[in-house]
This record gives structure tokens, C-alpha cells and sequence, in this order.
């Protein structure tokens, strides 16, 4: 093994490698630590040799499994770009040089209308299961610093991100977000943040989001998109303060739902006109305006940025949205040409239909204006090529949208949810009871008393729809046997006041009779909680898993307790999967295969599949053997088959 080390170490494949090197490298001597580390990689290959993957939601095996290509970039005169080191130049140096304020007002001077990429985030998030790992974010990430660094943004955290890297990649959030800053230091990271929610599905204490917020400023996000499900200013409150006190720039957001055009409709242009003054009351850097089902129509987005514009010259206006009824790219043109300062887009490859519209759309249209984006359309197409290839890599998780979906406009589903609902219902081989869930959404919308509806109210409204649909129960249903239904628990967290207090108030006499004496809150949730006792928690962590936990584990086990445990106990078994290229974390190699992993820095396995040995009858178990390192090495497995 010592020999594979030093035969392995780059410096030893580079020839720059002289007497000392030995005595100066005394990681080669670490034997023990990576032998452990290897041993763990081996049963993880060795199981899924045997048993296939058990990653949740993955249906079959990539489209695509070849090796990746990584673009290369050129510049105007057709150099190729030096991307052995991250470029240096991009907007955030403007927030570290003069702080969330001096950001707002150079992004407001600017003469441009600039995008923020979502493709690390929301794009994935909502076309494939936000299954995107590390791994491949990292390997596109020099070149992404090259090529996007007029970026006005990169969304690349929080959300979904957060639980589904531990829950269902095994992997640390906080790990991916610090490997992603040291490589790209120079386009602002931006996370979504659900205000007094933190990245979770219901409110925490204030402490834990105050604790959270200062933790993903320390490891490197810049910007927050703080939302609230209900647009409940004392719920966005508590997110804008915890992000001011740590020193991050406040995009505060007001979800968009409706249509404000139609005068039938819940939410106008008042409504969202008094939300945003509540909002600059609350000394915010940026105003978001989050469009997540994708119902913002352009001429309805050009009154409302527009009236924003005039009421507000100096606030910078950020505007996201989803493509799902194939309006996007005119929409986000109409709010750039109404004086938006910044846009969302997502790379072609991961654009359209529920995700954010393509950005080389949005690029090409506002091109030639003096809107345009200040992005090289060249080196923009260049990485879409290695995000064509990542699609067919994660093509397992595909919802297979055939194509925009016209009745958003009517059930006002999120993107994300959408796309989860969909795919659920295809692995069910329920193609019919879609269209009735869908109809079941706009009829549970409406028994809620038509509520903003985006994580976690989204969930809420999900899952009475499915209620509704497995039940067979109409409306009228559900009203008249309110007292006795067995509602879900989101619904009934939902209406005790867990969310925060719906504009216009809870649906009675339907919130009566569904909670049946349960409490009903009429102020935010996080007055009645107790706040996190950090001490106990960290005591709790060292005692359970040895050591000193970091404040990162502290924050996700305050996210999520038990999803955070599974993912140390799926760690100490199997080790840091993180590393692992995702044709081999989603398949078995073909025998005889070889493949590369770096453990680490230096440290890196070849590894070949020999062979899966045959099934013991007396312990139900298989050998399977592996070349590691010229070395056969093997695992013996359960075979759950
Ligand atoms: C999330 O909360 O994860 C969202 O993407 C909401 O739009
Ligand atoms: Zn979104």
C-alpha cells in the first residue's frame, strides 16, 4: 500500500519528485486513515455491485455513461483561456470591498440588466430531483468563475439542496458549499433561505436561524433570498434580521401567486405594492420577486416592476420565476425592459418547462439593447455543453415533462413540486389520477382560502389534494365531515398557525373543525418556541458520534435531527461518497472497467470491478472482488435480492 501511494501521489506522476519528497510528504505515511477510507469505498462498490443502487428515486441506469467532456474557453481573439486557477474578477468583490449596501448601489448604477444562474440550485432542484452532486458541480466550477463572472449571482444552495444532499446523496452541505467557494471566489453565491423556516418545513426557534444564517455566511454564501411561504412580514422578519446580523446582503422577497390582472383574484397589485413597503421598511439590500409556479404573465410583470421602479429608484429588483407554462424568457425580458435589475436563467440544457427559462434566450433577446447582460453568449454555450452531458447522466431521475403545462395558470403548482408530483405519479402508473390531483390542487387551494403556496405551504396544499384524491372526497366533502376526516399532519400543523398567518386569514369553519381543540397561534411561531440550547446539542453530538462536533453540524442537526444522524451512521459505514464519479455512485462498473477516485488531494484509487462471486446459501452473501491499486481486494455483501 505504500508503494501504491507513492506510485499514485501527483508529484510522483509529475517527476517532480526529488530525494526529500518522502520526508516532505508525511501524508504517504497515512496508511491507516486511507486504507480505512478505501475499505469503506469498497463495501459501498461492493453492495451496489450486488445489489444495484438504492439511491432514492432513481429509476434505471444513466443515458448517458461515458467520460464527461469539460469545455474549454476562448477568448475574443480565440486564446484559450487559462482556467488552471479560478478567475478573480466578478461582482463579488464589490460585496467584500463595500458591503451589502455598496453592492446594491453599484448593481443599481449598472447600466445592464444582470442574471443570476440557478442551474446549481433551481434548475436541478426542479427537473431532476435536486440529485445533483458535488462532484460534478466542482468539475465544471474553474471554468464556470471564467466564464459567468459577470454573473450577478450563482444560486447554488439552500432550498432543497440542504436535506436532499444529506438525506439522499450522503453528502455535507456545508462541505459542498466551501469546496465551491475556494473555486469559484468571484461570482456572488446566493442561497434561498425560507425565512423563519431556515431550510427547513416549519418554523424553528429564532436562535437556530440566527445560528444557521451565520454559518452559511462564514462558509462562503453571500447573498440570501429570504422568502416566506405566506408572505407573513413577522416570518420574513425574523430571516431579514438574521441575515443583517450576519453581515450577508437581504434579498427580502415577496412570492408572487395569482394574477394580479384578474380582478376575481386574491392577490392585486396593492397587495403586493404594501408587502414590498413593509419590506424596504425592514431596510432589505434587494428586492426578490419569487415567481415560483411560473404565473408572472409579462404584461402583468412590466406594471409590476414598473410601479416598483417609480416608487423605488434606488432599490435593486431581482426577479426569478419558472418557465412551466412557456412564458418565462418573455416575462423576465418584460421585468429587465421595466427596470429589473437582475434576472433568473438557467443553462439551456437545464432550462424550461418547470425550471427557470434558458439563458441563452435571455441573453439573445436583451443583446444589442441597453439591457443586455454583459455575458460572452460563446463562452455561456460552452458550459451548457457539459450541462447536456450531466442531463443524460442524471437522466434516472427524470420527471419526463413532454412539454410547458398550460393549466399552471389554473392549479398554481411550484416548479419543483410540480416535477415531484409528476414523477410520483408515473412511478405509481397513475397517468389519470394526475389530471384529477391536479384539479384536487386547485380545489385544496381553495378550501385553504387560497393561500401563497410555495415550501413549505406547497406541501400543504399537496398533500390535501392527495388526501382528497385517495379519498375520493369533492370539496363539499371536506367541508361538511371537517370534524372527523383524518387530515395530514402538514394541513393540520398548517392551520394551527405553525406557517405563519395567511393574508386574509385561516378558512373557517374549516380550521375548527379539522383541529378539534388542537392550539390555533395568532402571532409567529418562534414566540412560542423554546430557543435551541447549543451547548446541550453539541455535548448531544459528541457524545453520540465522538469528537467535537463542527457548528455545521450543529446547524443540520438543528435543520433536520434525524436526517443528519442516518447520514453519519450511512458515513461511518460507507465514508465519503462525495468523491465518487456518479456513473459509479448510481451503477456498477462493467467488469474489467477501470476508474479513478481521489480520496483526497494525492490520494487517489484505481480501481477495477474482477468479479461478483456467486451467492452463498448458508449466510445469503456474496464476495465481490475489486483491483485497487494493482491489489485484489474484496467485500463481502448481503445480497438483498
Ligand atoms: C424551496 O423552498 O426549495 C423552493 O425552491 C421554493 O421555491
Ligand atoms: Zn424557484
Amino acid at each position: 500500500p505504500f508503494l501504491a501511494s507513492l506510485l499514485t501521489h501527483p508529484t510522483f506522476i509529475d517527476g517532480n519528485c526529488w530525494t526529500t519528497f518522502i520526508d516532505d510528504t508525511p501524508s504517504l505515511f497515512d496508511l491507516v486513515g486511507s486504507q480505512n477510507r478505501a475499505q469503506k469505498l469498497l463495501a459501498y462498490l461492493g453492495d451496489i455491485a450486488v445489489n444495484g443502487s438504492s439511491i432514492k428515486g432513481q429509476v434505471g441506469e444513466p443515458k448517458f455513461k461515458g467520460d464527461i467532456i469539460i469545455p474549454e474557453l476562448f477568448d475574443e481573439s480565440g486564446h484559450k483561456l487559462d482556467v488552471t486557477f479560478p478567475s478573480t474578477k466578478g461582482w463579488r468583490n464589490v460585496i467584500l470591498e463595500q458591503g451589502p449596501k455598496g453592492f446594491a448601489k453599484a448593481v443599481r448604477d449598472y447600466k445592464g440588466c444582470l442574471l443570476m444562474d440557478t442551474t446549481w440550485r433551481d434548475a436541478h432542484q426542479s427537473l431532476l430531483a435536486t440529485r445533483v452532486r458535488t462532484v460534478d458541480l466542482l468539475n465544471i466550477a474553474k471554468e464556470t468563475s471564467h466564464a459567468l463572472g459577470n454573473l450577478y449571482a450563482l444560486e447554488c444552495w439552500g432550498g432543497a439542496t440542504f436535506d436532499v444532499a444529506m438525506r439522499f446523496l450522503y453528502e455535507d452541505p456545508w462541505d459542498r458549499l466551501r469546496k465551491m467557494r475556494k473555486l469559484i471566489p468571484n461570482i456572488p453565491f446566493q442561497m434561498l433561505l425560507r425565512g423563519a423556516n431556515g431550510v427547513a418545513y416549519a418554523s424553528l426557534p429564532d436562535n437556530a436561524i440566527y445560528h444557521f444564517v451565520d454559518q452559511a455566511k462564514k462558509n462562503g454564501v453571500d447573498i440570501f433570498r429570504v422568502f416566506d411561504a405566506l408572505n407573513d412580514i413577522n416570518q420574513l422578519e425574523v430571516g431579514i434580521k438574521a441575515v443583517q446580523k450576519a453581515g450577508g446582503v437581504t434579498e427580502g422577497t415577496v412570492c408572487y401567486s395569482g394574477d394580479m390582472l384578474n380582478p376575481k383574484k386574491k392577490y392585486n397589485l396593492e397587495y403586493y405594492i404594501d408587502l414590498v413597503d413593509k419590506l424596504v421598511a425592514l431596510d432589505i439590500d434587494v428586492l426578490g420577486i419569487k415567481d415560483m409556479a411560473g404565473v408572472l404573465k409579462p404584461h402583468a410583470a412590466t406594471i409590476l416592476i414598473g410601479t416598483i421602479r417609480k416608487k423605488y429608484p434606488d432599490l435593486p429588483i431581482h426577479v426569478h420565476t419558472h418557465d412551466s407554462a412557456g412564458t418565462g424568457v418573455a416575462s423576465m425580458v418584460a421585468c429587465a425592459m421595466a427596470g429589473a435589475d437582475a434576472v433568473d436563467a438557467a443553462t439551456d440544457s437545464l432550462s424550461g418547462m418547470t425550471s427557470q427559462p434558458s439563458i441563452n434566450a435571455i441573453l439573445a433577446s436583451l443583446d444589442g439593447t441597453d439591457r443586455h447582460t454583459g455575458l460572452n453568449p460563446a463562452h455561456v454555450r460552452a458550459l451548457d455543453t457539459y450541462w447536456s452531458q450531466l442531463r443524460l447522466l442524471y437522466s434516472p431521475f427524470e420527471a419526463h415533462l413532454a412539454g410547458p403545462d398550460p393549466e399552471v395558470y389554473e392549479h398554481e403548482i411550484p416548479g419543483g413540486q410540480l416535477t415531484n408530483m409528476m414523477f410520483q405519479a408515473s412511478q405509481l402508473g397513475l397517468g389519470s389520477q394526475w389530471l384529477e390531483t391536479k384539479k384536487a390542487y386547485e380545489q385544496a387551494n381553495d378550501l385553504l382560502g387560497d393561500i401563497v403556496k410555495v415550501t413549505p405551504t406547497s406541501k400543504v396544499v399537496g398533500d390535501l389534494a392527495q388526501f382528497m384524491v385517495s379519498n375520493k372526497l369533492s370539496p363539499e366533502d371536506v367541508k361538511a365531515r371537517a370534524a372527523e376526516l383524518d387530515f395530514p399532519g402538514s394541513v393540520l400543523e398548517f392551520l394551527e398557525g405553525m406557517m405563519g398567518q395567511p393574508y386574509g386569514g385561516f378558512p373557517e369553519p374549516l380550521r375548527t373543525n379539522a383541529l378539534r381543540g388542537r392550539r390555533k397561534l395568532d402571532k409567529r411561531p418562534g414566540l412560542t418556541l423554546e430557543p435551541v440550547d447549543f451547548a446541550a446539542i453539541r455535548k448531544e453530538l459528541s457524545r453520540k458520534f465522538g469528537g467535537n462536533p463542527t457548528e455545521c453540524d450543529v446547524a443540520s442537526y438543528v435543520m433536520y435531527p434525524k436526517v443528519f444522524e442516518d447520514y453519519k451512521k450511512f458515513v461511518a459505514k460507507y465514508g465519503d461518497l462525495s468523491v465518487l464519479p456518479t456513473k459509479y455512485f448510481l451503477c456498477k462498473p462493467e467488469i474489467g472497467e477501470e476508474f479513478h477516485v481521489e480520496l483526497e488531494k494525492g490520494k487517489v484509487l484505481i480501481l477495477k470491478l474482477l468479479a461478483v462471486g456467486p451467492l452463498s446459501e448458508n449466510t445469503g452473501q456474496r464476495e465481490v472482488f475489486y483491483e485497487m491499486n494493482g491489489e485484489v481486494r474484496q467485500a463481502t455483501v448481503d445480497d438483498k435480492q
